[in-house]
């Protein structure tokens, strides 16, 4: 067994190499060298073995990003404890939920999700501290004790316990866009993999490199694009508390100059829609999109009007980062790339036999460095995903001609129109080229004969309405017939989860009723 601590990877050996003084991390009011967020890590991972956390156990963070969340994570994990970061949009019930699933005896908290916090303590009754970033704590019911986050950066520095590549280091809860949470669970060394895949061969950061993302460290997605692949690479990682709108986020990239930004579809959509100065991204080498596939347009939009290229790639929180990417300066619009270095693809049929002919819709498969041991009690769904080296992504892709590959949709959001698979997103993707769509899901609802056809629910351009009629026949000119919508339903917004991925089992109910 070697030993390896990912926290120490990310932040103490720029300071063993001389590095200390270069800039960390930037938030709105703090900014830290490699050597002093090593010390607030040092202390962080000190505080939570004072309050008794113990190696392997779980400490859940319910937290804005900062240097809270952020020195929470990797003291954590430099403590041999395994941090599980959640998302900061769930309510009370379903922090309670993942709170008593994962056992995690601490949870620490912003100041905003108190409220939250107290329903969820109700539920998990194993968790006995919480941990407030307020200067006055407040009392919680059942025996639970509070403390406050200076106890924790204030505390005696903890030397590094001695993890291995294979020890636990990280969970991530997931539910998809429809089940149960479940906790992935990842291992110290997927950490530095994903680091020297997608980070080092596909996005080539480096010391130069400032990092700004819009996607939350609670996220998979966020985790790396804020923290490991800035801080692997000694770059520096710009960090905002706030919710992301047009406006905050082109204020600090105007601020903060950053060189990679990360992004995802209905955010690159949202910014498109709004009257942020066209030189906003002047300083961004190059912007990334994941969590859904990115339509041409979309990427074409966004290249014409701010100058900048959005790299798509679909990544997963079961294999903790991306694996299936473009390349920059030879991207395939409507594509998502071919397979990062280090990661082999695999698209299989319905009987799970590998499909050979391009063109051929199957689910995509994929086998790589950073793939998760399993899900936290979850024995049945583990051996649905991971199967032996393969993990089973859920989504539905074709390979094209040139080798790159082309999503489709999730695998079960497929629909049947006369017979014939139609994917959504390719529907999608044509609605979109209608001056008047800002945002398209396409499901399929049976008709009056109770046969299955694609319905559009459509968030139409700022004012603009809806006209159902003239989509139908845009549809009808730019795909083949079969593929037409029958019906297009305007609405103000669609549903979404916290990581901005369309909701399609809502919008199918709400368009069956
Ligand atoms: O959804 C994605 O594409 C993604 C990308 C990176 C990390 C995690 C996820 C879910």
């Amino acid at each position: 067994m070697t030993g390896f601590n990912a926290a120490d990877y990310l932040v103490d050996r720029h300071v063993r190499e001389g590095d200390g003084a270069k800039t960390a991390v930037v938030t709105p009011e703090v900014s830290l060298s490699y050597a002093e967020l090593a010390d607030r890590v040092h202390r962080v991972a000190g505080g939570l073995a004072a309050i008794g956390v113990r190696p392997e156990e779980r400490v859940m963070l319910c937290m804005v990003d900062g240097v809270e969340l952020l020195t929470g994570v990797l003291g954590a994990m430099y403590a041999g404890a395994v941090p599980v970061p959640v998302s900061t949009m769930a309510t009370g019930p379903e922090l309670g939920r993942v709170l008593a699933d994962s056992r995690a005896r601490v949870l620490c908290v912003s100041d905003e999700f108190t409220p939250a916090a107290k329903a969820a303590i109700a539920l998990a009754p194993e968790t006995a501290h919480v941990v407030l970033d307020r200067a006055d704590p407040i009392a919680f019911s059942g025996g639970v004790t509070t403390h406050d986050w200076s106890e924790l950066s204030g505390a005696d520095p903890l030397p590094r316990y001695e993890t291995w590549e294979d020890s636990p280091a990280l969970w991530l809860y997931t539910s998809g866009t429809t089940g149960e949470p479940k906790g992935a669970m990842h291992r110290h060394a997927s950490i530095r993999a994903v680091c020297e895949t997608y980070a080092g061969k596909v996005l080539g950061v480096s010391p130069a490199d400032r990092c700004f993302s819009v996607a939350k460290l609670f996220f998979a997605y966020g985790i790396g694009n804020s923290a490991f692949f800035p801080l692997a690479a000694g770059a520096t990682t710009v960090l905002e508390p706030g919710r992301p709108s047009p406006r905050l986020v082109a204020e600090r990239v105007r601020a903060e100059r950053p060189t990679l930004f990360f992004g995802v579809p209905t955010f690159y959509s949202a910014l498109l829609a709004s009257d942020i100065p066209d030189d906003t991204f002047s300083s961004v080498r190059q912007a990334v999109s994941a969590g859904e596939p990115l339509p041409a347009v979309l990427f074409e939009r966004f290249r014409a009007r701010f100058g900048v290229e959005i790299l798509d790639g679909i990544g997963s929180t079961e294999a903790l980062h991306i694996f299936l990417s473009n390349r920059p300066g030879a991207v395939v619009p409507g594509s998502t790339g071919t397979a990062v270095p280090g990661y082999d693809l695999e698209i299989r049929d319905a009987e799970g036999k590998p499909v050979e002919a391009v063109g051929q819709p199957g689910e995509l498969f994929v086998r790589g460095p950073s793939t998760a041991f399993g899900y936290w009690s979850r024995y049945e769904t583990t051996k649905r995903v991971f199967q032996g080296d393969w993990l089973r992504t859920g989504d539905s892709y074709v390979r094209n001609e040139d080798g790159t590959y082309t999503c489709l949709g999730r695998f079960n959001d497929m629909l049947k129109a006369g017979g014939i698979w139609v994917s959504p997103a390719e529907v999608e993707q044509r609605l979109l080229l209608h001056p008047d769509v800002a945002e398209a899901a396409v499901v399929a609802a049976p008709d009056e004969d109770g046969i299955d056809k694609p319905v559009a629910c459509v968030v139409p351009v700022a004012g603009r309405e809806v006209d159902a009629e003239a989509l139908i026949e845009f549809c009808r000119e730019g795909l083949a017939s079969f593929k037409r919508p029958r019906a297009v339903l305007g609405v103000r917004e669609l549903p979404k989860t916290a990581t901005g991925k369309i909701r399609r089992n809502v919008i199918r109910e709400q368009v069956r009723d």
